[in-house]
């Protein structure tokens, strides 16, 4: 039976993110945005792309919500992006606001869906959407953590001249400028990153990670990345479509892992047919639960600002 995948939001990363299913054929295109024409022109044209290549996908553009309806998995790009000078945090009264009425007609419209949200800010817009759509904690994640790692691991590959297949890395805590990249969770070519690096580099890269966002910004000007972005959120709806029972950091619902309830954070999880099936615990040193620590503070400070802006969060 083929899967029905809607992608709400048809901007950079929505787009992006349609034209890479098409070419892994994870299953048909519900393309949706408030700008219709938009949804619309992007589906078609990535349409006539699938008949260059024989790909069998079809796809749609909508602003219909019921042209969405009983989708399988859904991921949400709805919302404002980044401008220079802007943080993540800027964009939180905008994005709630159209977060909860995406979460309202998903719990009307796909409330089996597997949710995968990417908008910022992502830990409190995760969280929120969540509870706007009632759908169960492990049906709703973010995607944050493998583009953080993505950045962190390519930054390691250029310095190492180190192929990026061959290094395993990790980032955890809140996608912001307190995430924690993990050099001691890092193996290039399955050795230690400590014996490879001087610690000066490595802060310097760790420092470029945190910030691997703006320093795109800057050059575009105009938008933020979605070229990773996407291919990052394709990744965990791959894991979930095919039960491929990944592990990857996400931001997932912590109900007490890493001493932590109740909040969205950046963790290791496992990504199978049934959502997110498990939270990874890693030992962590003391120096990194203080960093990590610092990280959720600063998840759980900003949604302390949202339940200011919508006390039913
Ligand atoms: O790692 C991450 N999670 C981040 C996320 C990485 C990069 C970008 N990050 C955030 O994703 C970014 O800060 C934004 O909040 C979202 C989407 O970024 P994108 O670059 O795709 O933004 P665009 O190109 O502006 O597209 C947003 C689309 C646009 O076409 C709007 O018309 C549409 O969202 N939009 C809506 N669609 C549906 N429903 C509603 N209400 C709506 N409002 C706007």
């Amino acid at each position: 039976m083929t899967k029905k995948i809607t992608l709400i939001g048809a901007g950079q990363i929505g787009g992006t993110l349609a034209h890479l299913i098409s070419i892994k054929e994870l299953g048909d295109i519900v393309l949706f945005d408030v700008a219709e024409d938009l949804a619309k022109g992007k589906a078609l044209d990535i349409a006539q792309s699938t008949s260059v290549d024989g790909l069998n996908v079809n796809l749609i553009g909508t602003s219909s919500y019921k042209d969405t309806e009983n989708s399988d998995v859904i991921i949400i790009t709805a919302g404002v992006a980044r401008k220079p000078g802007m943080t993540r945090d800027d964009l939180l009264a905008t994005n709630l606001k159209i977060i909860k009425k995406v979460g309202e007609e998903v719990k009307r419209t796909s409330p089996n869906a597997f949710v995968i949200c990417i908008t910022n800010p992502l830990d409190i817009i995760v969280m929120a959407l969540q509870k706007y759509s009632g759908l169960p904690t492990n049906k709703v994640v973010g995607m944050a953590g493998i583009l953080d790692s993505s950045r962190f691991k390519y930054f390691l590959s250029q310095e190492l001249k180190v192929p990026v297949k061959n290094i395993e890395t990790l980032v955890l805590g809140g996608h912001g400028d307190t995430m924690v990249p993990m050099p001691n969770h890092t193996t290039v070519n399955g050795k230690s990153l400590s014996d490879l690096i001087k610690k000066e580099k490595l802060e310097l890269i760790i420092d470029r990670t945190r910030k691997g966002g703006a320093e795109i910004i800057k050059f575009l000007q105009k938008g933020s990345a979605f070229y990773a972005p996407a291919a990052s959120g394709v990744e965990m709806a791959e894991s979930y479509l095919k039960d491929l029972k990944k592990t990857l950091p996400c931001a997932a619902y912590l109900n007490g892992e890493y001493g932590v309830k109740h909040l969205y954070a950046g963790v290791p999880v496992v990504i199978g047919k049934n959502g997110v099936e498990k939270v990874i615990e890693i030992n962590l040193s003391n120096e990194e639960k203080e960093q990590f620590n610092l990280s959720i503070k600063a998840v759980k400070d900003l949604y302390q600002t949202a339940k200011n802006i919508d006390k039913n969060l």
